[in-house]
């Protein structure tokens, strides 16, 4: 399939779902507001040298004073949908006893989405524990699943009416093996056992609140957003390379997917993690509760990755060869695969070093179309580049983030010629927000904020994407 640059206008399916993404922590602020108490995200930013420039999510981009004003914006995007994450320790600050104050905030959001006829789709884990439950061993105890559930029971009860699409968790990957094993986000901890731990119990969690859900919210389109990728042997012909290869699947991608589409853990993850203790936290019945049929899988999609066995590439590090941004204590989220090396291919790049070839997120999409008979329908429920912003008089004209996303909208649409369901994409991010440990030095946005004024600028692709969504349509060329 190869994409010759179309000379009209690429039409997606009827009722597909356009949108833009976000999530609490990093756009809300107000850390301290009506009775909001420390994440684990709070605590990690205030590890020295955590976060690239000490940066924190105190002020982040006030989302959470400013609500009402970007959900004008998205209105004014003419966006049908609008991805958010709910800030556990707003809602339940010890992990426990309800916050009223702060369940009403999520309360007006829906409100107000709705009222403008925004379809919310709602994210219940987006990476923010409360500090609370991480000090009593966080994902590395099977009760924080539970905790999950109960958040889910509360949510679900006050906004069930009007929220009909969730999203469990965001990218278990990293909050398991990046935030205990690799420790370049939150809770930072180096810990490989722990790790596996937390991979297994967040699949619990998910199959915990799937089922909250459908007894609390019945009628609602549940899902869980993961952050799969092709992972390519550097030298096809070289044996280590491919073992390399398939270790990395197996922890970044079958070990999600499998749990979830199939009931299992797969076999080569098994045998592993044994030494570190994966079947060791699996108690009788779990796989039933994980592997509770999904009404949408979300697919969160950035590059592609390229591992050989041994060599000189920057070890176990996270993406391309720049690695990360802080880089104070991290080691390798690749728990047992700790020598595995990643390499550049060359490709132009985001900020971050990031490789683009927008066709992978084709390949990957008719890879699980064919590995996972059954798949559900898919949504991309992220997908986006960092790219340096410069602010002119007349605009902010982000051709690389324009480029990133056109390119990656007619991979999309190459997938669903190959026959794969997909039914949505949300760019990531409506706004420039705390790129994790990147802070606030990383923009994703297709709406500029001002980090001193707080002002929002739509950006050149931000207006090219509000065409899109408007026409269900790639723009023919020029367009
Ligand atoms: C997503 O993270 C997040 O959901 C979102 O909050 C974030 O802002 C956005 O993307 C942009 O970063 O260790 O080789 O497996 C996904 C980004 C994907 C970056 C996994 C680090 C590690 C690759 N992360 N990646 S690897």
């Amino acid at each position: 399939m190869t994409h010759m640059a179309p000379s009209s206008a690429q039409r997606f399916p009827d009722g597909f779902v356009w949108g833009a993404a976000t999530a609490a922590y990093q756009i809300e602020g107000a850390v301290d507001a009506d009775g909001r108490t420390p994440s684990i995200w709070d605590a990690f930013c205030a590890i020295p040298g955590a976060v690239a420039g000490g940066d924190t999510g105190e002020r982040a981009v006030e989302h959470y004073h400013r609500m009402p004003d970007d959900v004008d914006l998205i209105a004014l995007l003419g966006l049908p949908a609008y991805r958010f994450s709910v800030s556990w320790t707003r809602v339940m600050g010890d992990g426990d006893a309800v916050n009223a104050r702060g369940l009403d905030f999520y309360d007006r959001l829906v409100d107000a989405l709705t009222a403008r006829g925004i379809e919310p789709w709602l994210t219940l884990y987006h990476w923010d524990l409360p500090q609370a439950l991480e000090a009593k061993g966080g994902w590395a105890e099977r009760d924080t699943a539970h905790r999950l559930a109960d958040l889910t029971e509360v949510v679900a009860t006050r906004l069930g009416d009007r929220v009909r699409h969730w999203v469990t968790l965001n990218e278990p990957f990293c909050s398991s093996f990046i935030g205990y094993a690799g420790g370049e986000h939150a809770p930072g901890r180096r810990e490989p056992k722990a790790a596996v731990a937390a991979a297994h119990h967040l699949l619990l969690a998910h199959g915990l609140s799937t089922r909250t859900l459908r007894s609390v919210a019945p009628g609602s389109r549940v899902g869980i957003a993961l952050n799969p990728t092709t992972i390519l042997p550097r030298d096809p012909g070289n044996d280590d390379d491919r073992a390399a290869a398939v270790l990395v699947d197996g922890l970044r991608n079958r070990m999600f997917l499998d749990p979830l589409l199939r009931g299992a853990y797969p076999a080569d993850m098994l045998t592993h993690l044994e030494p570190f203790g994966l079947a060791d936290v699996v108690d009788d019945g779990d796989l039933d509760v994980i592997a509770a049929p999904l009404d949408l899988l979300g697919i969160n999609y950035y590059d592609e990755s390229v591992v050989s066995g041994r060599g000189d590439g920057p070890a176990g590090s996270t993406e391309g060869d720049d690695g990360g941004p802080g880089r104070h204590v991290v080691g390798s989220p690749w728990v047992g695969a700790e020598d595995v090396r990643f390499h550049s291919r060359g490709l132009p790049a985001t900020t971050q070093g990031w490789e683009i070839r927008p066709d992978g997120l084709r390949d990957l999409l008719v890879r699980l179309h064919a590995d996972y008979p059954g798949l559900p329908p898919v949504y991309v429920t992220e997908n986006g580049a960092a790219f340096d912003d410069v602010v002119t008089v007349d605009g902010i004209h982000d051709t690389d983030r324009l480029d990133y996303v056109r390119g990656h909208l007619r991979a999309l649409a190459a997938a669903i010629d190959a026959g794969v369901d997909v039914r949505g994409y949300f760019a990531w991010s409506l706004l420039d927000n705390f790129e994790w440990a990147w802070g606030y030095a990383k923009r994703f946005g297709i709406v500029h904020v001002d980090f001193d004024t707080q002002e929002r600028t739509i950006k050149d692709s931000g207006h090219w994407y509000a065409t899109v969504a408007a026409s269900n349509a790639i723009p023919a060329d020029g367009g």
